[in-house]
């Protein structure tokens, strides 16, 4: 009797884990199917977009420039100049590899915003043939610095150095629950500077850092319209990217004061660039919560 209980005991056991494993299997392949589902429609939608029309992968829209990324912005002003029709999506703003910006055209995807240049460049028109090989070299100096090293300075600030972190409050992009959660996402970038490097360094020697950055760029830039000459190239669009974020997306902050202050030379040279490009920046803007 007790024998019999006792395997009984076990049956039913072994019933209910079966049972148990059953329903989170169906789940599982439930999930999966909905995602697979997804995709397919996501695809069939941006494929939809048109021969040759970009769908430009991003973050939403801020309340006072058209992309809280530098990457975004740099990105979507090379596609402006070189003519091509866009169609945002702010639903899927990161790609494969985790990072935003990406594209999808005519059904293939891209990333990163500087391999995606230098392919449609290189695929379709140029706006640095007229460069020498020096200039070209020159070119691609800036593109470097602003995008891989004064990029990492706004970073700092924006989450970390600035005491309001006012970036969350100038689009609508970051979840209302991130307040709560700041010190998790703090964390999260500290450590990412810390790789990086620029974490070591103290506030007053990345002020420094910055400031070198950005007299770099105006020296060079001087009374020139654009940084190679009198036509915009797509250095430009990298260098427009960064500055965009210190001039319209970090009110009060040293960087905004050395942008428009101490090298206003970088303020002309942004609003020069959003005339001709971003005719319609005010109308794209996202409206901000009364
Ligand atoms: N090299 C990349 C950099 C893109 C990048 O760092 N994007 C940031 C937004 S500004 C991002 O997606 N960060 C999200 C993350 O790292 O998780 C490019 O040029 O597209």
């Amino acid at each position: 009797m007790c024998l019999l209980d006792l395997l009984t005991g076990i049956g039913d056991t072994l019933w209910e884990y079966g049972t148990l494993l059953t329903l989170l299997f169906v789940m599982v392949c439930t999930i999966s199917a909905l995602r697979t589902w997804k995709k397919e429609q996501l695809r069939k939608e941006w494929n939809a977009a048109g021969k040759d029309v970009v769908v430009l992968h991003t973050f939403g829209r801020g309340y006072t420039c058209p992309h809280m990324s530098p990457f975004g912005l740099k990105l979507e002003t090379y596609l402006r100049m070189a003519g091509y029709k866009i169609q945002i999506d702010d639903q899927n703003p990161k790609s494969s590899k985790g990072k935003s910006p990406w594209i999808t055209l005519n059904g293939v995807d891209m990333t990163d915003s500087q391999l995606i240049i230098d392919h449609l460049s290189a695929n379709n028109k140029s706006f640095s043939s007229h460069l020498s090989d020096k200039e070209k070299a020159i070119a691609n100096a800036f593109q470097i610095m602003v995008d891989e090293h004064l990029y990492w300075g706004l970073v700092r600030y924006r989450y970390l150095t600035d005491p309001h972190v006012r970036v969350l409050q100038l689009t609508s992009i970051f979840p209302k629950w991130i307040k709560y959660m700041l010190s998790v996402m703090k964390h999260k970038i500290r450590k990412a500077l810390h790789v990086q490097g620029i974490g070591r360094h103290s506030d007053a020697e990345v002020l420094e850092i910055m400031r070198k950055d950005l007299e770099s760029i105006s020296i060079y830039l001087g009374e020139k319209p654009f940084i190679m000459g009198d036509e915009p190239c797509e250095v430009d669009c990298a260098i427009f990217g960064q500055l965009g974020q210190l001039l319209w997306n970090a009110p009060d902050s040293p960087y905004y004061t050395m942008v428009t202050e101490d090298f206003p030379n970088l303020q002309q040279y942004c609003l020069r660039m959003k005339e001709k490009f971003w005719p319609d920046w005010e109308e794209v803007l996202d409206k901000p919560p009364k």
